[in-house]
């Protein structure tokens, strides 16, 4: 099988499991994991904020975070296709009663920033009261789009001048940095919070982390008490994404240089739509274009053919080359999509 339904699907390396079985590991809600309290300091100085937390899920980063800065009936800003809205099960709202007030993500992931300013709202006892504004990096239903340190720095800029938050999922944050050859620091030095995960391009079987202020760390610490997510003897866990950050970011270069191949191969087929421009990282969306055909039947003509992606849409769908997919696969799967389509008329 060529597995491209996501880069989640990627299994550890041999180093990575070497690191789990030997790892040091004590109960990490009483703070005594010393694997554990390695990644947390490793992961902090990667992004240069003063603290970090280990969490089960980049789903419970990103609401831990949200309900770290926010209370019930408060609203946070962001994108109408962002991972929050789509696919974290309205946690934000259903754990936490935040309220959310959508703008619509461009084509490249940003939200416009005079829509972000008019949709802060003034004192009034009418409405709820704007705490957060989240932006994602990269940006998945985007098409793995990179926002650009000016970019990010400049919704940080107005989130300060109006008294909010800035927070951003940086799920596949790594590959932001590796595309745009910056530090993942620079990336989120305008954000008061981020989360990041090493079980995406990264290849750890499980994990993610928050990272901030001491004070943010403190509340956030809670909020993954209460939302059940305090681990115990987790460095077994920790000890893979630490295996991860040393050794597996540089080499997310090769999935975008796969993804980029695979998106001109693609696009040179009758019946396939995209714009192999716009893909900067490990995330090809293409439409079927062809008549008769619906994404969910090219989903399953591939899958006869032993090539797994996701239908996203009617007519979309998701390709995401990760760690276990090489060059050769990439040509096949080109190979795979054009007989598919040629084969039935
Ligand atoms: N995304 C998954 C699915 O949930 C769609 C995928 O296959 O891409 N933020 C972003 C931007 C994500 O893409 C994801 C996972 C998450 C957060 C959640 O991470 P997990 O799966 O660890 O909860």
């Amino acid at each position: 099988m060529i597995d491209l339904r996501s880069d989640t699907v990627t299994k550890p390396t041999p180093a990575m499991r070497r690191a789990m079985a030997e790892a040091e590991v004590g109960d990490d809600v009483y703070g005594e994991d010393p694997t554990v309290n390695f990644l947390e300091a490793m992961v902090a100085e990667r992004l240069g904020k003063e603290a970090a937390l280990f969490v089960p899920s980049g789903t419970m980063g990103n609401l831990i975070s949200v309900l770290s800065h926010c209370g019930r009936g408060d609203e946070m800003i962001l994108g109408d296709q962002s991972h929050i809205f789509h696919y974290e099960q309205g946690g934000s709202a259903a754990v936490g009663g935040v309220h959310p007030r959508i703008l619509p993500n461009r084509g490249d992931g940003t939200l416009d920033l005079a829509q972000i300013e008019e949709a802060i709202r003034g004192d009034n006892e009418h409405y709820p009261v704007t705490r957060l504004i989240a932006l994602e990096n990269t940006h998945n239903r985007c098409g793995g789009a990179v926002l650009t340190p000016a970019y990010i720095d400049s919704v940080g800029a107005l989130a300060q001048a109006h008294g909010l938050k800035l927070h951003i999922d940086g799920a596949r944050l790594w590959n932001a940095a590796v595309a745009l050859g910056e530090s993942p620091a620079r990336l989120v030095a305008a954000a008061d919070s981020v989360s990041v995960c090493f079980s995406k391009g990264l290849a750890a079987p499980v994990g993610s982390a928050v990272a901030g202020s001491h004070e943010f760390i403190r509340k956030a610490r809670r909020m993954r008490k209460q939302v059940g997510g305090g681990m115990r003897q987790a460095g077994v866990l920790a000890a893979a994404a630490v295996v991860a950050l040393e050794q597996m970011v540089d080499r997310l270069a090769e999935d975008h240089a796969n993804a980029a191949q695979l998106a001109h191969g693609l696009a040179a087929i009758n019946g396939i739509a995209l714009d192999p421009n716009t893909v900067s990282t490990n995330i090809v969306y293409f439409d079927v274009t062809k008549p008769g055909w619906t994404a969910a039947k090219l989903s399953a003509a591939l899958a006869e053919q032993g090539v797994l992606a996701n239908a996203t849409g009617a007519q979309r769908l998701r390709a995401v080359t990760n760690y276990h997919i090489t060059g050769d696969d990439i040509r096949r799967v080109i190979a795979v999509v054009a007989e598919a389509l040629d084969r039935q008329h």
